[in-house]
């Protein structure tokens, strides 16, 4: 029977049981709703674990859940594999002898799958080198089965592409989240270490089932406190809950700790003082959570305390830290994200003319952690130009999960395609294909989870943390798969849900730079708490932070010049790369503002002028809004009341706020550009005067 028909007949079953179960979003991707009744015929009979270790227990205990939720039914953990039964077990395990040919394949953390028949008795195993990789494959199988397969058929077989997989959590040692959308923060360091919240635990639950194998547990703007012994024990209890999932812990160090807390004079890191200061709060750290993973460290950037304040260069700061570390084996993630006030170079430049000069100076257990692109997680950005630049040092790459540049938590914005976009650009380092998948080392997501109940505002945010696990599991993955993955997992594997919920993601992200800042503008959203357009700003103290120094915007023409006639960016990117942006007509369309100044009369590939085609481009993005809203209406009877109203009430401030970021911003051009706007195409609601004067004292995250 093919699935469609299976969820045919578990809808009618459902219709004649009454309305759907009102469900908050808690669960996740893990609800484990039963199968339709056709699904559930091959049901396991029970769970076997090879093995005592805790991760081991967290594997069995899952799937204790998953499929006595899955088969609504019991299933139970046992010690005799009989015939049907769920083995967990290391590959040099009697149980999992076929599959021993495939350890090498697995590597660390991989896992097989497999449906085999072991002394007559058919089994389902999960093999794989180490228990962590049989926990991925655990939740690997319940993936396979929430997403429309049969158990009879499991096959899979994955490693991770990609070694450190960490979310990154901006969050104070108060409560507060920065750019967090979501409520408080995750953890109530006040109560820590004491109470230990479930809530902790089905974190670790939904990073383990989409592979994730590190947290950061606060800002990278951040407080020396969470370095005292007091915080430490805070960190070592989330660590101990945490250490079942596979999930090391991390911490923001703030540079000038050793002067803050150590009440040393100076954070020199040349200063032996210094790193012997590093060396004993590294030994203290791991005498409380022996597999921490280390420090991510934000330094000399946006004010931070860092090497530069004492002439020395980021090699040297990391180094310092990593050297403390090292006795340990934990690594220091040191942050490229960097520009300074009295540099008046082109913010875009500016990390790479830092870094560049440092490739290969760095420590063994130094990474250092770029963002997707030069300036700032804006809606669009091209590729980081270090990506390719740095081949003798270990790069992450950073993105942002909270959608601080992308309408908060209420737009519906698909971040799977934004991900895919960068991973997959090519930077022509050595060659066609050295992709920035090909290059990483790791991959740092800025969490969107809070203390709301759904955990990041809305229940399509979940979708951004599941993607991006996803693809750092795997770098290389598809978009669109991960969203129907998802989408099945989250809603129902009915198709008719998959197909409309993907369709809506698919043109999501697009959308958004369509209404925010199309064809390669960008960081034109408003001051200090970032909702919301303001291109006409222009007064702050840095020229950087002002929208008017990013677009550039004047009567003749707009966008910023990186060619050699203007600052050069373009230089930082391999050869044959610059050689295409150096043109507009070679330079992709998306980008085409970013790397140029143009005329408004400049004639687009699709004849019509660049002020015409900025135009289309904001009207396409509020059209696809409200197409998004026509879509989720149409799943009204295919969705449990509470989501679906949840939802449906986000997108009309989503469609509200596309129209108000159109027409702010062609309120905005129009009154540069002197231009009227193209027949047929509605006004702005307002006059510029009222869009400058709007103001949100109490917007969030900020
Ligand atoms: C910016 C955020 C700021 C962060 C900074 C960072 O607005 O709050 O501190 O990124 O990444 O986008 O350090």
């Amino acid at each position: 029977m093919t699935r469609a028909i299976l969820w045919l007949c578990a809808a009618l079953l459902l219709a004649g049981a009454g309305p759907a179960r009102a469900e908050d979003g808690y669960d996740l991707w893990l609800r484990y709703r039963p199968l339709p009744a056709q699904a559930r015929a091959n049901r396991p009979v029970a769970i076997v674990a090879r093995g005592t270790s805790s991760m081991m227990q967290a594997a069995a205990d899952e799937l204790s859940r998953g499929l006595g939720g899955l088969f609504a039914t019991t299933v139970a953990r046992a010690d005799h594999a009989g015939d049907g039964a769920v083995v967990l077990a290391r590959i040099g395990h009697d149980e999992a002898a076929s599959l021993r040919a495939l350890g090498p394949r697995l590597g660390d953390e991989g896992y097989v799958v497999r449906r085999i028949t072991v002394a007559g008795r058919a089994l389902i195993v999960v093999a794989a080198n180490d228990d962590r990789g049989i926990l991925y494959g655990s939740f690997a199988l319940l993936r396979w089965l929430q997403t429309g397969h049969t158990l009879g058929a499991v096959a899979l077989m994955s490693r991770p592409k990609v070694k450190l997989r960490v979310l990154d959590h901006w969050d104070n040692l108060n409560g507060s989240v920065e750019r967090g959308y979501a409520g408080q923060s995750l953890w109530d360091w006040w109560m820590l270490p004491d109470v230990r919240e479930p809530r902790y635990v089905d974190y670790a639950r939904a990073n383990a089932s989409i592979g994730i194998n590190g947290a950061v547990l606060n800002n990278v703007n951040a407080s020396a406190s969470s370095l005292t012994q007091r915080y430490i024990r805070k960190a070592a209890a989330l660590a101990d809950i945490f250490r079942p999932y596979g999930i090391k812990v991390y911490l923001s160090a703030r540079f000038s700790a050793p002067i803050e807390i150590g009440h040393l004079s100076t954070a020199d890191p040349n200063d032996p003082q210094v790193a012997a200061w590093w060396r004993a709060k590294a030994d203290e750290i791991y005498a409380a959570i022996p597999d921490f993973g280390g420090f991510l460290v934000k330094a000399s950037s946006e004010g931070q305390p860092g090497p530069q304040d004492y002439g020395r260069s980021h090699a040297d700061g990391a180094n310092m830290l990593a050297a403390a570390l090292a006795p340990h084996g934990g690594v220091v993630m040191w942050r490229a994200f960097v520009y300074a006030h009295d540099n008046p170079e082109d913010r875009a430049k500016q990390a790479y003319d830092d870094f560049h000069p440092l490739d290969g100076r760095f420590a063994d257990n130094v990474l250092v952690q770029v963002k997707n692109g030069p300036i700032d997680f804006q809606p669009r950005e091209p590729f980081h130009p270090l990506f390719g630049a740095m081949p003798h040092t270990p790069l992450m790459i950073e993105f942002q999960i909270t959608k601080e540049y992308l309408g908060f938590a209420s737009h519906l914005v698909y971040l799977g395609p934004l991900f895919e976009e960068t991973l997959r650009a090519d930077t022509m380092a050595k060659g066609a294909g050295s992709t920035v998948a090909g290059m990483i080392s790791g991959m740092a997501g800025v969490a969107n989870v809070g203390r709301d109940r759904d955990w990041t505002g809305s229940i399509f945010n979940q979708a951004n943390w599941y993607a991006f696990g996803r693809y750092a599991w795997d770098p290389t993955s598809a978009s669109d798969a991960i969203a129907r993955e998802w989408a099945a997992m989250t809603f129902a594997p009915d198709p008719a849900v998959v197909d409309r919920v993907a369709r809506m993601m698919a043109g999501s992200r697009e959308a958004a730079v369509d209404y925010m800042t199309p064809l390669g503008l960008a960081h034109l959203m408003g001051t200090d708490h970032h909702y919301g357009p303001a291109p006409w700003v222009s007064a702050l103290a840095r020229p950087e932070w002002n929208p008017v120094y990013y677009h550039r915007a004047t009567a003749d023409g707009i966008g910023f010049d990186r060619t050699a006639s203007g600052s050069k960016a373009i230089a930082q990117y391999a050869p044959p790369v610059a050689q295409r942006l150096r043109d507009p007509a070679t330079t992709p369309e998306r980008e085409l503002l970013w790397f140029h100044h143009l005329r408004w009369d400049y004639r687009m590939p699709s004849g019509h002028s660049l002020w015409e085609e900025l135009v289309v481009h904001y009207d396409r993005g509020v059209a696809y809004v409200d197409q998004m809203r026509g879509d989720w209406t149409a799943l009204k009877s295919n969705i449990d009341s509470e989501r679906f109203e949840k939802t449906a009430a986000l997108l009309g401030i989503q469609s509200r706020e596309a129209r108000w970021w159109r027409d702010a911003s062609l309120a905005y051009w129009m009154s540069v550009n002197h231009l009227p706007l193209p027949p047929g195409v509605r006004a702005p609601a307002h006059d510029l005067a009222w869009y400058k004067a709007e103001d949100f004292p109490d917007a969030p995250g900020h």
